[in-house]
């Protein structure tokens, strides 16, 4: 089963989105296996988003997810990286399709809303950053089994 790293960014939990986010992974047939509010500190932010230190956009982005608590979460199941990504939207929200979440609530590139993994390697890599003790591990029973 593959999961990924889920994040509501700080704008989604100030604008109180955190329900309404976990809402669609859940009716959407996907597993939470952890989540948290952190409040992270600008070098935990750094190490989350290295990939990206050479563009212009990286200090305020660091400085965007430093206004406010986020709420980070570790979502299972059958594609889950690329459909997560799907049910996100576009990192540009004006293209963004109706009925993702960035295309349903928000307009602007720099307060996006929420973060999915990019991949099964870096979902991994951001599991371990965000919950290093690990994440909650449990079965559906069988007739779930059947529907999802
Ligand atoms: P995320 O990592 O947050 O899920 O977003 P993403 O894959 O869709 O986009 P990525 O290129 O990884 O960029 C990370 C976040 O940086 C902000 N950004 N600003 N001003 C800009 O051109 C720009 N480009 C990206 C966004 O908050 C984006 O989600």
């Amino acid at each position: 089963m593959e999961r990924s790293y889920i994040m509501v960014k700080p704008d989604g939990v100030e604008r109180g989105l955190v329900g309404e986010i976990i809402k669609r992974f859940e009716l959407k047939g996907y597993q939470l296996l952890a989540i948290q509010l952190f409040k992270p500190t600008r070098e935990h932010l750094q190490e989350h988003y290295k990939d990206l230190k050479e563009k212009p956009f990286f200090p305020p982005l660091i400085e965007y997810m430093l206004s406010g608590p986020v709420v980070g979460m570790v979502w299972q199941g059958r594609e889950m990286v690329k459909v997560g990504r799907r049910m996100l939207g576009e990192t540009n929200p004006l293209n963004s399709n109706p009925g993702t979440i960035r295309g349903d609530f928000c307009i602007e590139t720099g307060r996006n809303l929420c973060h999915g993994s990019d991949s099964v390697e870096s979902a991994e890599r951001e599991i371990a950053l965000w919950f290093p003790s690990g994440v909650i591990q449990w079965e559906r029973t069988k007739i779930q089994k059947l529907i999802y």
